[in-house]
This record gives structure tokens, sequence and C-alpha cells, in this order.
């Protein structure tokens, strides 16, 4: 799962690691509702509502281009272009790419702070997936590492997100010169030990992953080439995704949080 605050890039380095621009990115816009991406030899949308009466998806779509895929999901996950994301709770993407072989499933989570742009806990969200997931991204920007929010973030969170493998990401290292990356990181891995976390630093930049394949491949395409900055993601241990049954058996309870879990199971069996 990638979690940050707003415009860190999440959408934009699971583009780059998908192989192709999927998901909405914009710096004004926020994605909306929680995405999950899954294999699938031929593209599908399944959108998902609020109400927990129907564990059906509300709509589907399967036999669009790529393309009209590209403009419903940014329809579906954006909350100012349609007020119809206002009413999800989940979106699954269904894509022929094969670093989502292996049941792996990446997690766009609306940001942590989206409270101020759409009126709903982005935290609380990821706080709720938390639990299904092996691999958490931290992405921060490489001009606001060190901040109140990221600090008041992983302090609250330490227990939680240190149960699980954790990986920050220092992003947008484009837009500095060299010997910044290596001070921010620097000043960026200080806040973190004093917050008592021994985490894998990785310093990238999603757009120039992105860009890569705009250049190698301008028509898009299956075939997948990761940028070497984002190669962690393809190791073994964090193919899999933890949805055991015994944690499926447990989500007796369809409160709101819950049913978002268990839709992402559904579609990963
Ligand atoms: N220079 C630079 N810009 C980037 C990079 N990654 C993302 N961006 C830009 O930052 C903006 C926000 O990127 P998104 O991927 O939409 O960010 P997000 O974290 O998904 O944003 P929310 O969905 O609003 O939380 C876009 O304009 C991207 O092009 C990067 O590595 N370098
Ligand atoms: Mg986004």
């Amino acid at each position: 799962m990638f979690i940050s605050e707003r415009g860190n890039g999440k959408s934009t380095m699971i583009n780059a690691l998908l192989g192709y621009e999927v998901l909405r990115t914009d710096i004004t816009e926020c994605t909306a509702v929680a995405t999950a991406l899954v294999y699938s030899p031929h593209p599908f949308l399944r959108a998902y509502g609020k109400a927990t009466a129907t564990h059906l998806p509300i709509t589907e779509e399967s036999n669009l281009s790529k393309t009209e895929l590209r403009d419903c999901i940014a329809r579906w996950t954006t909350h100012d272009q349609d007020r119809f994301a206002n009413d999800l709770n989940l979106v699954v993407i269904g894509w022929p790419s094969p670093m989502l072989r292996s049941r792996l499933c990446l997690i766009d989570a609306p940001a942590l702070d989206a409270d101020k742009v759409l009126g709903f806990g982005g935290a609380s969200i990821s706080d709720a997936l938390l639990p299904l997931c092996d691999l958490i991204v931290f992405l921060v920007n490489i001009d606001k590492a060190v901040s109140k929010f990221n600090f008041d973030y992983l302090k609250e969170r330490r227990q939680r997100l240190l149960s699980k493998r954790i990986i920050f990401a220092v992003n947008k290292i484009d837009q500095v010169i060299d010997s910044k990356i290596h001070s921010a990181c620097d000043a960026f891995k200080g806040h973190l030990t004093e917050l008592l976390y021994d985490a894998e630093i990785l310093p990238v930049s999603a757009l120039a992953g992105v860009k890569s394949l705009r250049v190698n491949r301008p028509t898009g395409g299956s075939q997948l080439s990761i940028p070497p900055t984002l190669r962690v993601l393809e190791k073994d241990d964090v193919k899999v995704f933890s949805g055991d049954s015994s944690y499926r058996e447990a989500l007796h309870r369809l409160s709101n949080l819950d049913s978002l879990r268990k839709r992402i199971m559904e579609n990963i069996n």
C-alpha cells in the first residue's frame, strides 16, 4: 500500500511500476477512493459503493479500450471530476501488468491528509487497510521530508507500522541537485531514527519512471520495465498478498471499512 500526504507521487509511482499510466496524477486533484490494482489478462474496472448492504460492485466496465478505461478510472477515483466518486469506497482495477502476477495487489490509498479536500479522513482508510498489507511504501516529497505532519503520523502509528515492512521513498529527487538528495535523505533518516524507525530509505523519481515509459513505449504495453530505483518492490518477499483465511474469517462485522477490506480480498482470490 502506498501512503503519503497529498501530491507526493503515490499514483505516479504505481504507474511507473505498472508500466502504463493507468492512474490519474495531478497536483491539483486528489485520489479520492481507495484503488486496488490486481492482475487480469483483460483490463476491467469495478466500483463498490459506500453502502454496505451489497457486496456486489455497483458498476463494472470491461470491454473498453485502454484509453477509455483510463478516462473511466479518472472519473471514478478523482473527487472533483464527477460526484460519482464521492459515493464509492473502493475501485478495483484489473490490469495485465506482469508486476501484478503472483497475487500482488498494489493499493493507492487516498492521501493521509485528504480530510481537508475530501471531507473524510484519508488516514482512517489506510489505517483500516494496514492489516492486509505486507509492505507499506511511505512517500515523502524531498522538499518536505521532515515535516510536522509526517512526524506526528509516524509517531502515532509507530507500533502498527513497525509490525510491517516499511519503505520510505523520498520522491521527486529529479527536482534537486545530487548533493541535496544526500543531505535531505540524511536529515530524514535522523528524523526516523528519533522516532525509532530503522527502515530503508529509497530516493526515487516516480516521474522519471513514468517519463521513461513515454519514451520507450509511447503507446503503452504490458511488458514491464521497472526503473532501477524501484526494483526493490520486485523482491519475492513482497509478491504475495497476505490475505490468510483466518483474517477473512475475522471479517464478520460489516462496518464500512471492514467491507472495504473484504471487497479487496474477494478480488484477489
Ligand atoms: N518532479 C516530479 N514530480 C513528480 C514526481 N512524482 C510525481 N510528481 C508530480 O506530482 C504531482 C502529484 O503526483 P500524484 O502521483 O498525483 O500524487 P499522489 O500522491 O497520488 O496525490 P494524491 O492522490 O492527491 O494524494 C503530479 O503533477 C506528478 O506529475 C517526481 O518524481 N518528480
Ligand atoms: Mg493519487
